[in-house]
């Protein structure tokens, strides 16, 4: 993998034991000045960042294999995506495009038409996060059809406003003591392939039937997807399950909607993770790494379903900010001009050959994932979830400065997502420091 140039010197360095006196300080300040919900995962607080590396207040460089939960794609302080900021925000900051429209919004709607599955008439909404985005797809969806209901799956996550956390399939934290859910959201199991051992053919037939016997479809506006679950587990479902849900959904009038806000974007190693089984979504939502981490997210489908609601009935002030769009363009361009597509599979390949130290090892269930997009399963012998031993390994990484995150159900899953532009070496460093933590858990 050629090495890309970055700003910051690419190595994993610790000057002191994180957290050091200065991020001690500046959590102190956190802990008495921010609501206690707010917890970050890291004890030490980032003053820099670029390439794979982020450093922090107390000089400290940690290898990111997190990318701020897969947003930083093109890496965090880009330097096109930086200039196109500085250049956007010399001009004006903020207009509201429903106000005083301008040209970067129309731009990275075309942008999205063009490069999201499919070769049909598209049209795009831009907002700003990826919990939004769903929130909209769902409007458009039941706007569309004149129907309410829409389905969801096991694990699935797609985000905490009052919708998405009906959606999010998690009770604690993100649902427990929030008050009444909102209606019309109904949870079929998907395809998990290490743990129900179904093939895509039977996986599919097993949701289909779900939702036939408990929602029906006179009544079913979508089916709501990730490609390949972010949260959940880093979950990829068996071959041919998501094409048969399509079908189904076609043969339904039931519109079909892939939650891309984590996969997509290069991610997984193609523009969406999508187009690895040649899935024509009717709507894709994206975020994350559509703006180099600028808060910007998409609804884009079919022009049909997307013009269905009226003039002025969808929107927002801060929907498609101008500084968002310009660096969304530049992020694109740089997905582009660095090839991070071929990159990611190049990543998955470095990843999967450093973890095949683990190969044998007794907890590790599975290591799965496409491009970029990689997650090691922990199982104990009795095949229970082993969510202590993920938390310990996760916490001896961050120590030895290596940033991982966990996720699935039963937090037993790490998860890597780093900063495509990451460096070979860099990345190889960060996955020895994985493999050793794993080892000595
Ligand atoms: N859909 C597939 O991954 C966000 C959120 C972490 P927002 N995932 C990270 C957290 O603790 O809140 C996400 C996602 C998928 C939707 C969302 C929601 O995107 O930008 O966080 O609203």
């Amino acid at each position: 993998m050629q090495n890309i140039d970055a700003r910051l010197p690419q190595r994993r360095s610790l000057q002191s034991p994180a957290p050091g006196p200065a991020s001690q300080a500046l959590d102190a300040r956190r802990a008495d000045n921010c609501a206690r919900a707010l917890q970050p995962g890291l004890p030490a607080y980032i003053v820099d960042g670029g390439g794979g590396i982020l450093v922090d207040a107390d000089g400290n460089s940690f290898i990111d294999f997190a990318s701020g939960i897969g947003v930083t794609t093109v890496g965090s302080s880009n330097a096109a995506v930086t200039e196109a900021i500085i250049e956007a925000a010399q001009r004006f900051t903020h207009t509201c495009f429903l106000n005083a429209p301008y040209e970067g919004f129309v731009a990275v709607s075309e942008k999205l038409n063009q490069i999201t599955p499919g070769d049909h008439a598209k049209k795009t909404a831009l907002f700003s996060t990826g919990a939004e985005a769903i929130e909209n797809a769902v409007k458009i969806a039941r706007n569309f059809t004149g129907r309410n209901r829409v389905v969801v799956f096991d694990a699935a996550f797609h985000g905490r406003t009052n919708l998405t956390m009906a959606m999010t399939s998690k009770n604690k934290p993100y649902k427990a003591g929030f008050g009444t859910l909102a209606s019309d959201i109904y949870r079929v199991p998907g395809s998990y392939p290490l743990r129900d051992g179904l093939s895509g053919e039977d996986a599919a037939r097993r949701t289909i039937r779900t939702i036939e016997q408990q929602v029906g479809t006179e009544d079913l506006a979508c089916v709501v997807i990730e490609p390949v679950q972010g949260e959940g587990g880093f979950v990829v479902p068996a071959p041919g399950f998501l094409p048969a849900l399509q079908r189904w959904c076609r043969d339904n009038d039931v519109l079909f909607v892939t939650d891309e806000i984590q996969a997509g974007i290069a991610r997984t190693g193609q523009w969406f993770a999508s187009c690895d089984e040649d899935l024509t979504p009717d709507l894709i939502t994206t975020a994350k790494g559509l703006a180099g981490g600028m808060p910007l997210s998409a609804v884009t489908g079919r022009a049909d379903v997307m013009d269905a609601p009226g003039p002025g009935s969808l929107g927002g002030t801060y929907a498609g900010n101008p500084l968002a769009c310009a660096a969304s363009l530049a992020a694109l361009e740089e997905i582009d001009r660095l090839n991070l597509t071929s990159r990611a599979r190049e990543i998955e390949t470095i990843i999967r050959e450093e973890l095949s130290a683990l190969d044998g090892h007794p907890t590790v269930a599975e290591v799965r994932g496409r491009g970029a997009m990689i997650g090691i399963e922990f199982l104990n012998s009795d095949g229970e979830p082993c969510a202590e031993l993920t938390s310990r390994i996760a916490g001896a990484c961050k120590k030895a400065g290596v940033i991982v995150l966990t996720c699935g159900s039963d937090g037993n899953v790490i998860r890597l997502l780093p900063p495509l532009v990451i460096n070979e070496d860099v990345l190889r460093d960060g996955l020895s420091v994985l493999v050793d933590a794993i080892q000595t858990a």
